[in-house]
């Protein structure tokens, strides 16, 4: 009996270590229970934290799941052994929120060949057999990029400066828009294509400049310590794009450090994605000037997706969620204190 407790104790350690999470540990499992292997990023961000309790809450609770969830931390070696160890468990379905784009074929062949289906949730796969999953669920992440530079346009758009050696001079250049780029996980389609809307911007614009490309991938630790290091040397910045809310939280501490005022009133005009409850809390605050909204609450959306397919209904290859974006004069109190993430 004691070796039985200390054995279920190792077990659960074990679990726990990878990153393990099950619905119902305790529940036989019963022939007819659906089971679920979803590998899941990490825990990098509010978005991500949002995004894993919308896809447990989701399924915790209904009798006729199981859902075993493994935690990647951000790589995504993890994620094939967690894949793998799906396959052998022989789960009825698999969800991967991959990493990043490449790198999936071998992976989604076995999972294929074990005639395993697969939903692909937030980021995507970059595999042109789309025969190799079910569907794709997450954000536009290039609409989410464009409405950023459109925001961008609209408060630059016929900014000027005269030559300040000749006041008499009624020649006028545009003058410089100076943007520093904070980018997440290099690779991740969030990443991808948040850059690609800015640097598209970039070059039709010539005014716009990017003085750098820091890399503070997702998390707040990171985007701090870049930032930090850069304030040293450069303080001439009209303009933050970063690519995520808890990038910008880091950034955010850095500049107040280094003297640098953002904002409504400051220096630095800040645009960040993801939209959370704290995000447009500094954004109602006048600290933040644009919201670009990344919903994470679509586990209700996976499992309609998912009893769909068990119904042998046809469903949507790629799904997008809906979203939009915030300025301080869109937003209430009420609106940022029923912000579910
Ligand atoms: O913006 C960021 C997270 O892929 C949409 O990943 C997701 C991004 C999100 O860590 O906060």
């Amino acid at each position: 009996m004691k070796r039985f407790f200390s054995i279920l104790l190792t077990i659960s350690l074990v679990l726990g270590l990878a990153g393990c999470y099950r619905t119902q540990p305790t529940e036989p499992t019963e022939d007819d229970t659906f089971v679920i292997g979803f590998s899941q990023v990490g825990s990098e961000s509010d978005w991500r934290i949002a995004n894993t309790k919308s896809m447990t809450e989701t399924f915790d609770g209904d009798p006729d799941y199981e859902f075993i969830m493994e935690n990647a931390r951000q790589k995504q070696e993890n994620q094939f052994a967690s894949v793998r160890r799906f396959i052998l468990d022989g789960v009825d379905l698999i969800i991967i929120a991959p990493t990043v784009e490449d790198g999936w074929l071998t992976v989604l062949t076995e999972i294929h060949d074990a005639n395993i289906p697969v939903i692909i949730i937030d980021r995507s796969v970059a595999v042109w057999d789309e025969n190799l999953y079910l569907a794709n669920i997450g954000s536009d992440f290039m609409s989410q990029g464009q409405l950023a530079v459109q925001w961008l346009e609209k408060q630059t758009f016929g900014e000027t400066e005269t030559d300040e050696t000749d006041p008499a001079s009624t020649d006028s250049a545009e003058t410089t828009v100076k943007i520093l780029h904070l980018q997440g996980t290099i690779g991740a389609t969030a990443q991808i294509k948040r850059t690609q809307a800015l640097e598209e911007a970039v070059e039709s614009h010539e005014n716009w400049e990017i003085t750098s490309q820091l890399y503070g991938d997702f998390t707040e630790a990171k985007a701090y310590e870049v930032m930090t290091e850069y304030l040293k040397e450069n303080t001439d910045i009209d303009v933050l794009y970063s690519e995520n809310d808890n990038m910008t939280f880091g950034a955010m501490r850095a500049l107040d450090e280094a003297g640098i005022t953002y904002g409504k009133d400051g220096q630095v005009k800040i645009i960040t994605f993801d939209a959370t409850k704290e995000a447009l809390q500094y954004c109602l605050d006048g600290k933040i000037d644009l919201c670009v909204e990344c919903n994470p609450m679509f586990g209700p959306q996976v499992k309609e997706l998912i009893e769909k397919y068990r119904n042998g209904e046809t469903i949507p290859k790629h799904v997008h969620v809906d979203e939009s974006a915030y300025t301080a004069d869109d937003l209430t109190q009420e609106f940022v204190d029923a912000r579910p993430y």
